[in-house]
Order: structure tokens, then sequence, then C-alpha cells
């Protein structure tokens, strides 16, 4: 831990490294107790850099025991050791240095450097843990070709693993075993990893384009290898797709993959071994929901992607971090709408950044895609920097065209395979494809903030003449209150009040399709569209083209043509969104007047509408059916109101139970087929409706209906079914739910993945009590500080899922909250750090919780030893 205070990090101070680490030669020593690293370096001096003569490695949480330059002891005097840092005034040219390190990886509850997860050690170096495990230049710029010989016991580490191939291995007297492993590819410290342990392997293989044979190799708990498959199958998908798509092929004959229980958080690209958190790989269908699958497919997708963005590429400094991320985000998006539906993944995309991200634009951590400064670069992995950064390159892919941005893809990789680079080359690969100049678009990437775009229409039906007027205002973000206009591109096509789409031409283009992109690259700009023969509605920002905030005056006629007839389905889905999310503020302000709360007939008869047509994908039809979450809602308001938005949500979720209670039932009965599960989009479509039809059932249960509930519970087949229902009854306070609750817990107490949906459950229920019982839970045998999926799945889910009852006005969410954070900082900081998100937030609520909320900001800041982590969210957010 460190004192108050630390340094902030500036991309302005960015030097190249002084030395270049060609080589390193590791001889790790295995002990849960007390591991020994020999590390050694062929080191040389950087040319570019002459004038600085130190040779500077960092270090953290570890004991130096000796250090040789060229083979001669180094004493005391030749070096400075200080907390962090190992320097080397006037390194020679050309040398080699041996450094000993030691250090315990059972004391290491950071679950960053060499720790244990359970009786598994492992490694997590992103970004900064390479050196937990010895002092190196810990910085992505440095790459260096890996040896590593592991020596560990040969009965309690049975497996031992590290990057790129196996190159030899043996035996040793005292009953240990060593192996030798040798990654051919240069790479950063921070794709560094080592894994022992007694592990079962799930194995596969793969046959690339070229005709190379791939071993796919899972490790997993023994008895686990048969949960594999579906992660197999998944990875098999993803290196199909990347050679089709990108012409991306794998490099090394052996792709692993390790499964552990305790990970700060999803998974970890590690060149040639990637390293999970077993929720996203371990799966059936007993164990598994439909979202667990979608999300193993992702998430083992997304590192495989990494292996070119990523590794093959890497970031010159942290700061380029979107390089890597943003950019695999995107090609995850990509695969993930090739392999399901690309109308739902769209949606599920899009409200991720606008649920997560857009807050984030407007709260005290707001940054721009590729940041200025930071404290401490975990804090940075966030959904700017993933799923905005994601966007900025799907823009890139809208405007150029699909093509051409695989022509600028092809130039980044060829000009950069090998090197450490930044977003700026990357712009530069996509200007030398398409011919452009990118300036303006580089804004993405510096400014900040959520852009507001504010679009009004005239239609001169004299001249067929439709003219769109734009404005955009970006609001200040932290440090930079005044912003340039960014180019948007805004993709629009126009419908008839019948719900044709119309001709497009617009002035100074020839061509007449019915979509077309108005490029905006100024604060205010018209956009005029001639020989518009009838009065149109426009349908804009399709497939939401642009990470922006659109408002147009719709009338509630347009809205009900688009939900009808646009041709974009994210669009059809938006137009029920805003008809919805007006509805619901429209009765939150009827109520505060003391109006008598009722739905408009109209809503209900277009809400059946939908209901009806179910010739079509059913996990769409699903997502319209959902009525926009209470976070949507929050998010639509300057100043968030919690209790109104809860009890009206509930007042619409209700009267459409109760007025459309039999097409409910019909859809309920028609799709609860009993059929064996299977996990494809037809069945998850069927699945996803059924399963809303029972959330809409269960709004206003009957004895019949919470049985219905309880039988779907106990009969079905899958996870998805059973925790659907579960979900369901955890909101009603009635004896099934004790029943089915207990019944939960005694099936799954010994399966952890499952076990933590059954703490989730009960930490997300509205019920009044539910802090008392989330006390509870914290206190429960099975509840374990050092399993991050444990805590999130507790004290996360409290805090980030359950608006009305962390937001309680006694203030009591807050403080427990604010406990558990200075509780966990001394165990673990990254865990911790994202913990304070929601007390970061004060800003959108009411006075009497903005204070509340910063009380307990100030007491989580006055605490002693506070990480860095921690330190800097509730520094840059108590003000
Ligand atoms: N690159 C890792 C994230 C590392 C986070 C370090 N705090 C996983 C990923 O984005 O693929
Ligand atoms: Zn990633």
């Amino acid at each position: 831990m460190e004192a108050k205070s630390p340094n902030t990090i500036y991309l302005k101070d960015y030097k190249e490294p002084a030395f270049l680490v060609n080589t390193i030669d590791l001889n790790v020593a295995l002990d849960a107790d007390l591991t020994k690293v020999k590390s050694t370096l062929g080191i040389m001096r950087n040319p570019k850099m002459p004038e600085q003569k130190s040779l500077v490695l960092q270090g953290d949480a570890l004991t130096l025991n000796e250090i040789q330059l060229n083979g001669t002891p180094l004493t005391p005097a030749d070096y400075t050791l200080s907390n962090n840092e190992l320097i080397i005034k006037d390194a020679p040219e050309e040398f080699s240095l041996m450094i000993e390190t030691q250090f315990s990886p059972r004391e290491n509850t950071t679950l960053n450097g060499l720790y244990l997860s359970g009786d598994i050690l492992c490694t997590q170096c992103e970004a900064e843990g390479f050196r937990r495990i010895t002092y190196f230049p810990d910085r992505p710029d440095v790459m260096s070709l890996y040896t590593t010989t592991i020596i560990a016991d040969k009965q309690k580490y049975p497996v031992l693993l590290s990057n790129g191939n196996l190159i030899d291995s043996g035996l040793l007297g005292d009953g240990k075993h060593w192996v030798k492993w040798q990654d051919p590819y240069r790479k950063p410290s921070y794709l560094f990893a080592l894994v022992a342990g007694n592990l079962g392997c799930a194995e596969d293989s793969f046959v690339t384009r070229s005709g190379r044979s791939v071993a796919l190799k899972v490790y997993v708990e023994p008895g686990n290898e048969v949960n594999c498959t579906y992660a197999l199958q998944s990875l098999k998908n993803a290196m199909r797709w990347d050679e089709l798509r990108f012409g991306r092929g794998y490099d090394l004959d052996t792709y692993m993959i390790v499964a552990v229980s305790d990970f700060n958080m999803g998974a970890m690209e590690n060149k040639g071994l990637n390293i999970f958190n077993a929720k996203y790989i371990l799966a059936n269908p007993a164990i598994a929901t439909d979202q667990d699958y979608e999300f193993i497919e992702a998430v083992i997708a997304h590192e495989y992607f990494h292996n070119w963005t990523g590794n093959r590429v890497t970031c010159r400094d942290w700061f380029q971090l979107s390089l890597k991320e943003g950019l695999t985000i995107f090609r995850e998006h990509e695969f993930c709408a090739d392999q399901q539906s690309r109308e739902v993944e769209r949606i599920k995309n899009v409200r991720k950044l606008r649920l997560e991200q857009f807050p984030q634009d407007e709260g005290p951590m707001a940054h721009p895609v590729r940041p200025d400064s930071y404290i401490e670069i975990n804090n940075f992995y966030t959904v700017t920097i993933y799923e905005k950064g994601a966007e900025v390159i799907r823009m890139l892919q809208t405007m150029l065209g699909r093509d051409t941005f695989r022509q600028g893809m092809d130039i980044y990789f060829a000009r950069h395979d090998g090197h450490a680079v930044t977003i700026e080359d990357f712009v530069q690969a996509m200007e030398a494809a398409s011919g452009r100049d990118l300036t303006q678009f580089r804004r993405w990437y510096t400014q900040a903030g959520t852009p507001e775009l504010y679009v009004t229409s005239n239609y001169d039906s004299a001249n067929c003449r439709y003219t769109l007027r734009l404005e955009q205002v970006c609001p200040p973000t932290p440090m930079q209150t005044s912003k340039e206009p960014f180019l948007i591109p805004v993709t629009v096509s126009l419908f008839d009040l019948m719900g044709q789409p119309l001709p497009l031409q617009m002035s100074g283009s020839l061509n007449e399709a019915t979509e077309q992109i108005m490029e905006m690259t100024q604060s205010v700009q018209e956009f005029q569209f001639n020989n518009i023969t009838s009065y149109p509605i426009p349908s804009l920002l399709r497939d939401f083209s642009a990470p922006v905030k659109l408002r147009y005056p719709y009338t509630t006629q347009d809205l009900l043509v688009l939900m009808r007839h646009d041709t974009d389905s994210f669009n059809r889905w938006e137009a029920v969104q805003t008809i919805e999310n007006r509805l619901i503020l429209q009765l939150i302000d009827e109520d505060k007047s003391g109006a008598a709360l009722c739905l408009p007939v109209w809503f209900t008869d277009a809400f059946a509408e939908n209901l009806s047509v179910r010739n079509q994908n059913l996990q769409y039809l699903a997502l319209l059916l959902a009525l926009p979450s209470d976070k949507d809602l929050a998010n639509e308001m300057t100043i968030i109101l919690v209790e109104p938005i809860f009890k009206i949500h509930k007042f619409v979720k209700r009267e459409l139970a109760t007025q459309l209670k039999d097409q409910w039932m019909a859809i309920y009965k028609e799709y609860n087929d009993n059929k064996p599960y299977q996990f494809n989009a037809i069945a998850v479509g069927q699945r996803s409706l059924k399963n809303i039809a029972l959330s809409y059932l269960m709004a206003n249960p009957t004895d019949e209906i919470r049985q219905l509930c309880l039988r779907q519970f106990v009969n079905a087949d899958n996870m998805t079914d059973s925790l659907a229902a579960l979900v369901c009854l955890s909101q009603v306070d009635c004896p099934e739910r004790v029943e089915a609750l207990n019944k939960f817990y005694d099936k799954w107490q010994n399966e952890p993945l499952v076990l933590d949906k059954w703490f989730a459950i009960q930490a997300q229920s509205h019920l009044p009590n539910t802090l008392e019982v989330v006390k509870q839970l914290i206190t429960h045998p099975k509840f374990n500080w050092i399993n991050p999926n444990r805590v999130r799945s507790v004290i996360g889910v409290f805090a980030m899922l359950n608006d009305i009852n962390f937001h309680a006005l006694n203030g009591d969410g807050y403080a427990f909250l604010a406990d558990q954070i200075i509780h966990l900082d001394n165990l673990n900081p990254q865990v911790a750090a994202r913990l304070c998100e929601p007390l970061t937030r004060w800003r959108r609520h009411i006075p009497e919780r903005q204070a509340l909320m910063k009380k307990q900001l100030f007491r989580i800041m006055s605490t002693p030893n506070l990480s860095r982590d921690v330190y800097e969210i509730v520094s840059k957010s108590s003000g």
C-alpha cells in the first residue's frame, strides 16, 4: 500500500526506454509460501536515447536476494533500491544482468502478479503485475524473447505452463520436476504467464487455412473437462472467423487456456496461454444460462482476437490502451453479430454503452478514449476505453466502408507487426487506406464527453425540399471545459406517413438510395434533401451510427410509424424505447401532481401489436417487449428520482401484465414446450420470450401463477429457465420464494459459479429488508473475501443493480458499501476501486442523497493507507 497523494502519470511525459531487454531467461522455483525467481536479462542501451545512462527497473512487494552484472555480484553501493524501483546508474552499453528475488504467492491477495487460486499457482501481469515477480522495465514498449524454466513439486504441481512452446523437461531428485518453455515471439512483460497445478485438460484441434494443425488445450480443475466443450467450440469459431473476416491466422502450434476460480476480471490474453475466470469457460445446460453461454463465446473470442490486436501489435504505453481494447471489442462485437443475431447484438452493445459509458462521461472519472493522465492504470480499464473505443472504430468502418476499413487493418498489421505502437499509428493506417484526412475525426480520441445532437426539420412541400438542421453540443468534462466539434456520421432514411422509405437525393450527390450518411463536421449544419414528394419522418442515427445522444422532437405518431415500418431494426427498437421512456416520465409527473395513474389505451394497444407479431427473431421480440429498466429511466433524468421511477415502472409493468394477461399466458404456454435444452439462436429466442412472459405474469401474481413459476423453477432441465423463475420469485414476498431459494442452495452449494447466482439474486431483490439480508450474506460460511466473483455477486450487485435499496434515504446502503470498500482495500485494491463507482455518481441525485454519498466518500478518503486505486477514484469524486 502507498502513502497518500500518489503521483499522476502524464502522456506528455512519455519517453522511450533508455535500455532494451532483448532476452529474458526466467528460472522460477515455485512454492506457494516462498517462490524464488532468478531472472537473467540480455540488456542493451536504446540507441535512440543515448543521453540516458540509468537503468530503471520496477519492482513491487519483492525481496531482492542477489544481483550480478556480467557475472559479478553488485553491492548496495552499485545500485539504488527503493520501495518500487531498482536503479543502476551508468550501466554499460550492453550487458547481462542476473537478479534473484523472492516473495510469497500465498500472501498475495491482490490477485496481481503470481498468486494462489485454490491450489493453483497462476499469474496476472497486465498492466503492472510482472514487477511483483521480478525487477524489470515493466512497460509495454520493452519487448523481449522469453525463456522460462519452472521447478516445482511434482505431486502438488504436475502441470507446469508458460508462454510459447515446451522445449524441455525433466525430473529432479527431491520429488520435484522441471519444464522449460520458450516463446518465439517478442512480447511486453504484461503478456507473460505462468501456471502450475493439478489440472485436467480438455483438448481439441484446429486446422488453419494454411493447413497447419493447432492443438487447443483448456486446463481446468480435474472433473471439469466435460464442461469445456462450448469454450472449445467458441475458440474454433473465433479462429475461423478471424481468418475469413480479417485474414488473421494463429501463429503457434498450441493454444492454451487455463480456468481459475479467483480472478480480478474476465480473462487475460497472455501469449499462447490465456488465463480465464472460470465463469467464462465452464458450461453445461444445468449450470450455465443462455447469457453465460453468450458471454463465454464473446470472452473466448475477445482474448483470441487479442493475439493480433494487442499481442502481435501492442501498445507503446498505457495511454494507448484503447488501441488494443477498443479495437478488440469491435472485433468481438462483429464476431458475435455474425455468430448469433446481428440485430440483437447491436441493441445489447448500445444498451451497455448507454447504461455504463454515458454515465461515466457525465461523472468525475470522465476521460477521453486516449486519456492524458492517470494515477493508477488499472482504473482505466473502463467502458470508455473499451466500449466507446469500439464505437469510434465502428464509425471509421461506417464512414470508410467495410472494404476500405479492412484495407486499413491490413496496412496497420503490415506496418506494425512486432511493434509497440500508438492510436495515431492506427489512424494513419486508416488514412493510408482511404486517402482521407482524419484530422477532425481524431477528436474522438482526445475529447471526453458524450456529444448531444439536437436535430430539427423543415419540409418545404411546394419545392419538395426537406431540410435537417443538426446542432452538436458536448458538455464540459473534468479538465476539458470547451470542446471542438466532432466529425459525426449520422446515418439517415426518410419514411412517408405510410412507412414507405423515400428515395434520397442529398444536394451535391447524384446517388439515389434510401439511406445516406450525413457527415457532420460543424457545430451547426444543415442537410438538404430534394425531390421529397411527401411529408417525411426521419429515421436518424440508424444502427446507432455514432455514440451520441440524439434529440429530435418526434411525435407519438412518428414513433409509431417507425416502430411499425422502419427498415433498421435498431431504430424500430429505439422507437419503442422512446415511446416507453416518455410515457413513464410523463406518468411520474402526473403522479407527482396527485393525478390517478392510468395507462393510455393507445399505448396498451401499440404494445399489444408487438406482442402479436411473432414471425420474427424471438430474441429481438423479447427485447422489444422488455420495458426500459430503472437504470434506463434514470439515464433520462437530470436528477434521478429513485422512488418514483421504481413505483411507476412497477405500475406500468403490472398494468401490462393485467390487461394483457391472456396474451402473456398464451405465449408462455406456446413456448414452454419442455423440449430438451439446446443452445442455438432459435431456442434462445423461445426461452427469452417465454421468460419475459413469465416475468410479466409474475408482476401481478395470483396463487396459480406463483405455483406455475415454482413449477418452472423445479422442473426445468436447464439453468436459464430455472433461474428466470427464481428471479421472479425472489421479487415477491411469498412462501414459494423461501422454498425455491432453499432448494437452490441445497442443490448448488458446492458449485461456486452457480452459488454466485444464489447470492446475487438475493442481493438484487427489491424487498425492503434486502440490506439486512445482504449483511447476513457477507457473514455466510460460503462468502469469501478473496474471491472476486463472490464479492461482486453480493456487494457489487447490491450497489449497482439494486437502486431502490442501495439508495435508501437513511443512507444505510451507502454506509454499508463504504465499510466494505475500506475492508476490501487492504486485500484487493483493484476490486475495491471498482466498487466505489456507485458512490461517485452523486451529482445526479437529490441533495439529501448527495450529502449522504459524499459523507461516505470523505470517510473512505480519510482512511489511512488507502491504495492508489481507491485513492484515485475517491479523490477525483469527492470534490
Ligand atoms: N487485457 C485484459 C484486461 C487486463 C486488466 C488489468 N487490470 C483482458 C481483456 O481486456 O481482454
Ligand atoms: Zn481486451
